[in-house]
């Protein structure tokens, strides 16, 4: 690398930085938290907008966890059945979901957990439930 280069990445390093220990990706912080307390945090559980993200997130987990555990993200179909919403406005675009997957497993399926059986999301027994989860903050 040149000092030129280096001189470009300057006058051009004005994003805002992430808090101490967040993953800063794109536009976005990402976090694993062994509890679930995102909002506590300032952010959301976090939305998933494409492969590559989808990837970063898997190893925001295994970097902090040291192992790829289950972990809640933040989509739902709890307001309605079926129609799969991320909470932080998202638009729902990438899915990659277990085979047979959403299946709202006894009726009350309505959360979405990360590394479920290997490395595909799944959907969860109960929101509520106090696991760990990945969540995220807009860097605008
Ligand atoms: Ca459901
Ligand atoms: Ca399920």
């Amino acid at each position: 690398m040149n000092s030129v280069f280096l001189g470009y990445m300057e006058e051009c390093g004005d994003k805002p930085a992430c808090p101490s220990g967040w993953t800063d990706y794109k536009d976005r912080c990402f976090f694993y938290v062994p509890k679930k307390n995102c909002q506590s945090l300032g952010g959301n559980l976090a939305s998933v907008r494409d492969k590559d993200e989808y990837e970063v997130v898997q190893n925001v987990i295994l970097s902090a966890s040291k192992d790829s555990k289950k972990a809640w993200i933040g989509g739902t179909d709890a307001q309605q059945e079926g129609t799969w919403i991320w909470i932080d406005g998202t638009p729902f675009i990438y899915t990659n979901w277990y085979p047979r997957q959403p299946d709202n497993k006894d009726g009350n399926q309505n959360c979405i957990q990360m590394n479920f059986k290997g490395n595909s999301p799944n959907f969860g027994n109960n929101c509520m439930r106090n696991n760990p989860s990945v969540c995220s903050k807009n860097l605008y």
